[in-house]
């Protein structure tokens, strides 16, 4: 018994002085000492030839030296393949800390942001709604007649498995969906992402965003509408823009127009921007069809209201310089990071 444990006591001293490193040097370990033919195993071993009275004993002393070299090991297979500690106790807190890299607001949404927000401030409230919608939504409610040629296939997205469901086209689902809840008046502001089945390129995509807004209440006119938007202009572009208004046709608006507003580059003497116009087409818009309040189980003879609707990606080209609308859905941290900052 006494060799026995004096056997014990050089193993310690052995195993504490153990110099190897990394997770060869731990797997060699534990083969030595823990493995099925290990050391410790063998002194188990031993116990057999052991007196019946000293076998409690030297059993108590073999346990705890079987959890020292567990410990070991344990602490072993914790250093690193270059033989570097990587226990939290070998954290140099002195070190400076690792950058994180800060990303930006997606320049579609700033523009997004500083349009909404403008009609925030004249008392429009957001509202969302699908981006899958319905025939009805998309476009029977907006008095869109059965073969006008949005419809066609060559220009909405159909749910394959399901063409009674399609890809948005404008967010003017959002509006039928706020007026059939019945609550009036409504002053409405709904951004949102598009989708039209147009070929891709640098000037446009199958999929675009846009803001349009909507206020229905007793006495709107046309005058409301063109304040509202002046007031808008005025907030995005500055005062010294100038404004015109052209008549149009839309669906879902009667009357319709499109505004424009002064070329911000030529500041009105025509460039390339402008196509030598002077001017630049930036949303559209009227008073809302009798038609589409009715089916919204609203009573035109009480109640008129006026919708605009405009392009966001259209506008962010023109303020951050960009040439080519993919840039937007790329995902490319080179074009991304150039906003960090940018508000
Ligand atoms: C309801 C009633 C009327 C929304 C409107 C426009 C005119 C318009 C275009 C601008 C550029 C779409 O992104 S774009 O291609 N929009 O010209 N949108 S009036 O009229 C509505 C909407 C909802 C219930």
């Amino acid at each position: 018994m006494e060799a026995l444990l004096q056997k014990i006591e050089a193993y310690r001293q052995e195993i504490n002085d153990y110099a190897g490193t990394g997770a060869e040097a731990a797997e060699q370990f534990r083969i030595t000492y823990l493995g099925t033919k290990g050391l410790i195993k063998n002194l188990m071993g031993e116990m057999k030839h052991l007196p019946a009275d000293r076998k409690k004993e030297f059993g108590q002393i073999l346990n705890d030296f079987k959890q020292f070299t567990e410990a070991r090991y344990s602490a072993l297979k914790e250093t690193g393949s270059n033989g570097q500690q990587s226990s939290a106790a070998a954290i140099d807190l002195s070190l400076p800390g690792d950058t994180i890299p800060v990303g930006s607001r997606h320049p579609i949404s700033m523009m997004r942001n500083r349009i909404v927000s403008i009609f925030q401030r004249l008392g429009f409230s957001v509202a969302e709604g699908p981006e899958i919608e319905d025939d009805w939504h998309n476009f029977t409610a907006l008095n869109l007649p059965e073969y006008h040629p949005a419809r066609d296939m060559q220009d909405t997205f159909y749910i394959s498995t399901d063409p009674a469901w399609l890809l948005r086209t404008h967010t003017s689902n959002i509006q039928i969906r706020e007026m059939e809840k019945g609550i009036l008046p409504l002053r409405i502001i709904c951004p949102g992402r598009v989708y039209r089945n147009e070929t891709i390129s640098a000037r446009s995509h199958c999929f675009f965003h846009q803001v349009e807004g909507l206020y229905i209440d007793e006495n709107v006119s046309f005058a409301d509408l063109k304040q509202t938007l002046y007031f808008f202009v005025k907030e995005m572009y500055g005062n010294d823009v100038s404004v015109r208004f052209r008549p149009s046709y839309f669906p879902f608006t009667e009357p319709s127009a499109e505004m424009d507003i002064s070329c911000q580059l030529c500041k009105g003497k025509g460039c390339n921007v402008c196509k030598y116009t002077g001017w630049l087409e930036i949303l559209g818009c009227g008073m809302v069809h009798p038609k589409v309040l009715e089916h919204c189980n609203i009573d035109p003879a009480k109640y008129t209201g006026f919708a605009f609707g405009m392009g966001v990606e259209r506008p962010a080209l023109l303020k951050y310089g960009i040439n080519d609308i993919r840039l937007f859905s790329e995902n490319d941290v080179r074009f991304l990071k150039q906003f960090t900052g940018v508000v």
